[in-house]
């Protein structure tokens, strides 16, 4: 098995020290980055040296699960701590007008992390892509970050900075931001500010990367769109270009880690890095499947935390997580409330993270066509004569999902879609509405 040699649980318990006051958080989210992506997770084209360093110096997880497949929903489930389902965001916020989802987005009766935190007196910023609304009242600002510089649509040229639509998409805070130079180093840039800024205040800091996404271009190609665009000019091959796209992002993690120990804030800030779903471009590794599928590929990501003389160094863990994990995790750490009209649907990750211990046997679920118990995944959907089917795999034996057993555990599988059902039920029993323009039901 892909990871066997390197499994264990961790080794408990690290000795609990009087914290001086609640960590800092970074959360920093890849892109359409595959769970074979990084060096640490067995890629040979992809070099990671400063995740690698992370994954030495923290927790690597191999079972940890983005809640959606695709971009938008993947968001709304990590901002709000809930099934994304739950606000109404089960499908990309589209760039296109004429599609009914690119009116939606976060609406304002949702609670974000950076919500909750700022009642315990943290500084918040999202620096890179939100994707969670393109007008003017879904902006980050209105969501609890104080600060904002990044873009709204699911991606930018990294040059020129307009969306797939030919729109200008860069951003600081409510207004749009003239401002040169390649967007991951750009988000690198305005982290490594705000580090500064708040070097002697709690802060909470998202950095959403646009890397690995799509359009592929390195820090040397010309822009593709825009009116600085030049289709003529000589570009990386998309090979090129992820292996220079994914090096930026690496280098901007390096230079985070590197900022908070030239700050001496390294013993006081958790790092949380992880991918919003699987990949495009890139590698699942040992996966069946990529972005947008319920196979593990769409949603089984890289994930590492790191909190230095905490959090184990260089631990492994096969825990099953996902990132509505979270948010409970940040309230518990920085003593924050969760909001009882809004009930969280993960769990708190500190008896992980803390004291090695186990999270228990879980049941998560994907898009009301997978559901993963304990080692067991159920995907229903369709055979080839249209007639539902439901496939049954054991992770533990199986991680690629290559052997049904379905028909050898005829009961798990009775048992396991009545619980899906009464998944979907649940989560779209209470729906946040999402407007769509008279005329368009898509
Ligand atoms: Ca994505």
């Amino acid at each position: 098995m892909f990871f066997a040699a390197f499994i264990f649980m961790l080794t408990p318990v690290l000795e609990a020290r009087q914290e001086p006051r609640p960590p800092n958080i970074i959360i920093i989210l890849a892109d359409d980055m595959g769970y074979g992506d990084a060096g640490c997770y067995g890629s040979t084209t992809l070099k990671t040296p400063h995740l690698d360093q992370l994954a030495k110096n923290g927790l690597r997880f191999t079972d940890f699960h983005s809640s959606g497949n695709v971009c938008s929903p993947t968001r709304a489930g990590l901002v709000t701590g809930r099934y994304q389902y739950r606000a109404g965001l089960d499908e990309v916020v589209n760039a296109d007008p004429e599609v009914a989802a690119h009116h939606g987005g976060l609406q304002a009766e949702e609670v974000t992390f950076a919500e909750r935190l700022k009642t315990r007196g943290y500084a918040t910023a999202l620096m890179g892509k939100w994707h969670l609304g393109y007008t003017r009242k879904y902006n980050p600002l209105h969501h609890g970050f104080d600060r904002f510089h990044g873009f709204v649509s699911g991606n930018i040229d990294y040059i020129s900075h307009y969306d797939r639509m030919g729109k200008y998409d860069w951003w600081n805070g409510l207004e749009p931001a003239t401002e040169a130079g390649y967007s991951t180093h750009l988000i690198t840039r305005h982290a490594l500010d705000f580090i500064e800024e708040n070097r002697d205040h709690p802060f909470c800091l998202y950095v959403a990367h646009e890397a690995v996404h799509a359009p592929w271009q390195g820090p040397g190609d010309p822009a593709q769109r825009g009116p600085e665009a030049n289709q003529d000019a000589p570009r990386s091959s998309q090979d090129e270009a992820l292996v220079a796209m994914m090096t930026a992002m690496d280098e901007g993690v390096g230079q985070i880690v590197q900022k908070l120990d030239a700050l001496e804030l390294t013993d006081h800030t958790l790092i949380f890095f992880f991918s919003d779903n699987g990949p495009a471009a890139g590698s699942a590794g040992p996966l069946r499947g990529r972005k947008g599928s319920n196979w593990e590929g769409g949603h089984r990501v890289p994930a590492i935390v790191c909190w230095p003389g905490r959090i184990q160094a260089g631990a492994v863990t096969d825990q099953l997580a996902i990132s509505l994990d979270l948010m409970p995790t940040m309230l518990e750490l920085t003593g924050a409330e969760p909001v009882p009209e809004r009930p969280l649907d993960g769990i708190s990750l500190v008896p992980l993270l803390l004291h090695g211990k186990s999270l228990g046997r879980r049941q998560l679920f994907w898009n009301h066509k997978a559901m993963r118990d304990g080692s067991w995944k159920l995907i229903v959907g369709k055979g080839g004569d249209g007639a539902p089917v439901a496939r049954l795999y054991d992770l533990d034996a199986d991680i690629g999902e290559r052997t049904d057993l379905a028909t050898e555990f005829p009961d798990r599988v009775v048992a396991m879609r009545k619980a899906l059902q009464a998944w979907s039920e649940e989560v779209t029993s209470a729906v946040t509405p999402q407007p769509r323009p008279i005329g368009m039901c898509r």
